[in-house]
């Protein structure tokens, strides 16, 4: 492996080579705290990422898939049609019915609005979206353009609030405001934060969760709140899968805040924690065994016997059904390898499942992660800010005077900590043994001469890159969306992705094709050198 890094860096022109160098680590140490890798930085110009912008991140991603808002791009209609339910977040709206997820809303920029501004249609578009649909709150996303004019979208925000008396959330998330869609995150996260946790105090009753980074893709949201319903564990807020607005402003309320993909919201759990005393403990729904694990940390935080003895019970009577239904696909998978490159938490959770199904990760890498998704929490105050990280806003929290009160005692949470039940993620580095790889950012040339190398039975990973991989002979899972399948959570949706990807795998196609550039050359070129 060490030479298959070697012999693709002098592919590079030097100065690219020295910044991909720090990017691609061979595991080696038996002591995964030993290695280190860089991430979360600009990518080489050039180079083809599958990385996303910051608008991306905040629209699509954070507020996107709560289905009860109006969520408004402000910009040209390019950036609107993009977000328009291609990440397959589901909804099923609540008892008002308000369901606004298939829509797409756009401010329709034009040049005059660039060149006279583009505010006055923004106010107006508000005010549309509120007369025609009335949903519980709005929001208002600008892109590119919106920050090269100037346009005050905050203003705005606040002028249609008062006057229309429904909550209008604008965030300046233009595209361009960080190295991906990783700023839009934290963007996302902090006005939810300011203005939408905690403006609603109710009490709520029982062993209640919030879970955050959870986004409902292909129903996944479904099939985990059936196991945490079941076992007799109450979901206040999700953050934002299936999410409905009201249920955010009152999840400041709840006992503890569940993570699922720590990279987009945990600024929004570590600000929760800090102002209103609410922990959160890491979790994985991905894959049997950490299905059950993460029930087991829940169950250890609430420390009650009957509530225990009820999870110990799901717990059985659920591994015990999808066992016999992943055996069969257990023996054709058996041994067979899989690379990953998704996102900034999936090719972590995924390599749960494919060890569940008896199959081995031999590289993974995240398309715009941090240093801590890959070598743990622990180290997240240590990673040193870059210009492009300091552009966005780390808010100042302190504990509410009124509303602050600790879930567990300082005691309680010390143990639980050094558990790593709570406030720890322990990222995706000790979890690839030595001999493996890890690539952050992976450009497609990378991504190319890893398959020749390592020739996998299968890549997880998204759209920009499925058909670059099929034209290998290799199978590629969009693990985004689920290539339109799913729920892959939980215990049943290990199940449903044991099925997909027996399909795929062992489908005789993969050997009978011939791939074009394989008979001769289509495109020659150098790469230039400096
Ligand atoms: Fe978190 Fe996500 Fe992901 Fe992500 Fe995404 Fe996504 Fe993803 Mo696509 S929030 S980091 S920005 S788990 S949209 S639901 S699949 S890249 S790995
Ligand atoms: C995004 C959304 C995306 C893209 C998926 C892909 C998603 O990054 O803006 O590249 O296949 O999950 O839909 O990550």
């Amino acid at each position: 492996l060490e030479e298959f890094v070697d012999n693709i860096l002098k592919k590079y022109p030097a100065k690219v080579a020295k910044k991909r160098k720090d990017h691609i680590l061979v595991r080696k140490e038996e002591d995964p705290a030993r290695e280190s890798i860089q991430a979360n930085n600009r990518t080489v110009p050039g180079i083809i990422t599958q990385r996303g912008c910051c608008y991306a991140g905040c629209k699509g991603v954070v507020l996107g898939p709560v289905g009860d808002m109006v969520h408004i791009t402000h910009g040209p209609i390019g950036c609107g049609f993009y977000a328009w339910l291609t990440r397959r977040n589901l909804f099923k709206p609540g008892e008002d019915g308000k369901n606004y997820s298939t829509y797409c809303f756009s401010t329709d920029m034009q040049e005059q609005d660039i060149i006279f501004g583009g505010e006055k249609k923004l106010k107006q578009a508000i005010k549309e979206a509120w007369e025609t649909f009335k949903p519980n709150a709005i929001s208002v996303h600008a892109t590119c353009p919106v920050g090269l004019i100037g346009d005050d979208v905050q203003a705005v925000a606040r002028e249609a609030e008062a006057e229309l008396g429904v909550k209008v959330l604008a965030f300046n998330c233009e595209g361009y405001k960080g190295v991906s869609q990783s700023a839009g995150h934290h963007i996302a996260n902090n006005k939810l934060f300011n203005e939408t946790v905690g403006t609603k105090d109710e009490a709520i009753p029982g062993y209640s969760v919030n879970i955050l980074g959870e986004y409902n893709i292909g129903g996944d949201a479904w099939e985990i709140e059936r196991i945490l319903e079941k076992c007799g564990i109450k979901i206040a807020a999700t953050f934002s899968g299936d999410g409905k607005y009201d249920s955010m402003t009152s999840s400041h309320m709840a006992s503890l805040n569940l993570i699922m993909c720590y990279r987009s919201i945990n600024y929004l759990a570590e600000m929760m924690e800090t102002k209103y005393g609410i922990p959160w403990a890491k979790v994985n729904f991905i894959g049997v065994k950490a299905m059950s694990k993460s029930l087991r940390k829940i169950a250890r935080f609430f420390e009650d016997p009957e509530l225990t003895r009820r999870i110990e019970e799901v717990i059985k009577e659920e591994e015990e059904s999808v066992e016999q239904k992943l055996a069969p696909y257990r023996e054709r998978l058996q041994g067979k390898t899989a690379m990953l490159f998704v996102g900034g938490s999936r090719a972590h959770h995924y390599q749960d499942l494919l060890r569940d199904l008896g199959m081995e990760p031999v590289a993974a890498g995240y398309e715009f992660a941090h240093r801590d998704d890959y070598e743990g929490s622990h180290i997240a105050g240590k990673i040193k800010v870059d210009a492009d990280s300091r552009n966005i806003e780390e808010l100042k929290v302190e504990p509410d005077p009124e509303k602050y009160s600790p879930r567990v005692s300082p005691e309680k949470k010390k143990e639980l900590e050094q558990e790593s039940v709570l406030g720890h993620y322990h990222g995706m580095i000790p979890d690839m043994p030595p001999g493996t790889l890890v690539v952050d950012d992976i450009s497609h040339l990378e991504l190319e001469e890893l398959i020749k190398t390592l020739k996998p039975d299968i890549i997880l990973s998204g759209i920009k890159d499925k058909y670059v991989i099929e034209k290998f002979n290799v199978p590629s899972k969009q693990i985004h969306n689920y290539d339109y399948s799913g729920p892959f959570a939980g215990y049943k949706g290990a199940v449903n992705f044991a099925r997909d990807i027996d399909m795929m795998i062992n489908n005789p196609a993969w050997k009978l094709a011939v791939p074009p550039f394989e008979k001769k050359p289509l495109l020659s070129a150098d790469l230039g050198t400096d």
